[in-house]
């Protein structure tokens, strides 16, 4: 179908032309999720002066608990529920990375509990179904929240009440991850954590060069709320609480 698509500006401020005088072209519908999303990305992109900081973390011997986890439980856990658990235990030592400005300015609203939203490639888009009180559950309560919220997000079958209430959203492409990528702050909340591909990397590791399992990873924070510093200080102890998951007997199961 050839159609042209000249008109005024779209509301992005970019202008537009008749695309059909180079060539074919399909008009395919923007569906009512994908309106949403260009909303809330637009909303924050245009809004909130974000920065993100990369980092790459070695998850060698935490790879080993997850599987040795996985076997006692009989039950498949994935990186996702001791991100999320980090995560939070991350979040406690940072405050303003849980918490959302005023809209006067002039006050920070520091959030006292941890609801945690999370990523969904689904058939319509993107969705981000929150689990509510992270911090009251265990590693098998989040994998379970989690597996849940996902098989209700891809199903078509997320109430509002599943996807609204976050303080702090986590975002894994896994396996389709690529080196990194920078995630858009969910405003209003402050900060994303974006969660790359792990991979074997050649590291050097007292003098010696060694494999081990690096995952990359980027924070986007609203730089109105959280300096670079900051930043830079919630990924060392992010880190530091993977490490402690890593170890036995240091986190309820
Ligand atoms: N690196 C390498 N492998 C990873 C990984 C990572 N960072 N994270 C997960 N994996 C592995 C898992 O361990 C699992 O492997 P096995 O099958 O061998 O055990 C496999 O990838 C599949 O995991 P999963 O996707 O089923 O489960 P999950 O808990 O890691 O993720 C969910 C769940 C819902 C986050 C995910 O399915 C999803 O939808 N991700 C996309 C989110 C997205 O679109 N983000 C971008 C938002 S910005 O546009």
């Amino acid at each position: 179908m050839t159609e042209s698509l000249a008109g005024p500006p779209r509301a992005s401020g970019v202008a537009t032309y008749d695309y059909s005088l180079f060539g074919d072209v399909e008009v395919a519908p923007f569906s009512k999720i994908r309106k949403a999303i260009a909303e809330r990305t637009s909303a924050s992109w245009s809004s909130v002066p974000q920065v993100t900081q990369y980092d790459m973390i070695d998850i060698t011997a935490l790879e080993k608990r997850r599987a040795a986890l996985s076997a006692e439980k009989k039950t498949k856990l994935t990186l996702l529920p001791l991100i999320m658990k980090a995560s939070v235990e991350a979040l406690k030592d940072h405050p303003p990375l849980n918490a959302s400005l005023d809209p006067s300015g002039d006050a920070l609203i520091l959030k006292k509990y941890y609801n945690i939203g999370f990523a969904v490639d689904t058939p319509i888009g993107l969705l981000v179904p929150v689990v509510h009180n992270a911090d009251r559950l265990d590693l098998t309560g989040l994998s379970s929240w989690l597996l849940e919220l996902a098989e209700k997000a891809r199903s078509g079958r997320l109430a509002f009440a599943d996807a609204e209430g976050g303080s702090f959203t986590v975002t894994s492409l896994g396996r389709l991850g690529g080196y990194g990528f920078s995630p858009i702050v969910n405003a209003p909340e402050v900060a994303v954590l974006g969660i790359g591909r792990a991979e074997d990397q050649a590291v050097v590791r007292n003098g010696e060069i060694v494999v081990r399992l690096m995952l990359p990873v980027s924070l986007t924070y609203d730089h109105r709320v959280v300096d670079g510093a900051q930043g830079g200080r919630f990924l060392e102890t992010f880190q530091d609480r993977l490490s402690d998951l890593a170890k036995e007997d240091t986190v309820e199961v």
